[in-house]
């Protein structure tokens, strides 16, 4: 299905002589950044990022910024006008997953998230997350992304600074 997927973009590319500058720039960083993704190799006929509907909008729906807060916490991830599916690398319009970034900003519009400590994915379309952080003050970024798992950039984020105890 995926590799059809491709493969029909991919002709439709040639025949379009995909001018698509925009990603193409993006594609050295995707392919040095950790290869956590399969179809790496295909990040150059990738489709293009989906447009963001005008009202589209990503919160943490039960932190506040400065909250004091005990680990672990259960973190509420909320999306408007946008739908929560599975990382399942099938483009659809408005919609992808959440993911939290621990102690980092927002990434460019693109960008393909990492998969490591900080970089957490919920791409089985989770809205809630259980995630254990050290006594201190933290800052989280709820980040969503694409089914290839590609940063729809600042305009779907949110950030907060907590306190643990
Ligand atoms: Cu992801």
């Amino acid at each position: 299905m995926l590799r059809k997927t491709i493969s029909l973009f991919a002709l439709v590319c040639i025949l379009n002589s995909c001018n698509n500058s925009a990603d193409t720039a993006t594609t050295p960083s995707d392919t040095t950044s950790k290869d956590n993704h399969e179809h790496a190799a295909a990040t150059a006929t990738a489709p293009e990022l989906p447009t963001i509907p005008d009202n589209a909008k990503v919160y943490f729906k039960n932190l506040k910024d400065g909250q004091s807060l005990s680990s672990p916490l259960m973190i509420e991830m909320g999306i408007d006008d946008m739908a929560l599916d599975t990382a399942n690398g099938i483009i659809k319009p408005a919609s992808g997953h959440h993911h939290i970034l621990i102690g980092l900003d927002s990434m460019a519009a693109g960008i393909t998230v990492p998969k490591d400590s900080v970089h957490l994915h919920y791409g089985n379309a989770q809205s809630t997350a259980e995630i254990k952080l050290p006594p201190g003050t933290h800052k989280l970024t709820l980040q969503f992304a694409d089914a290839l798992h590609r940063s729809y950039g600042r305009r779907l984020t949110s950030t907060v600074t907590v306190t643990i105890k």
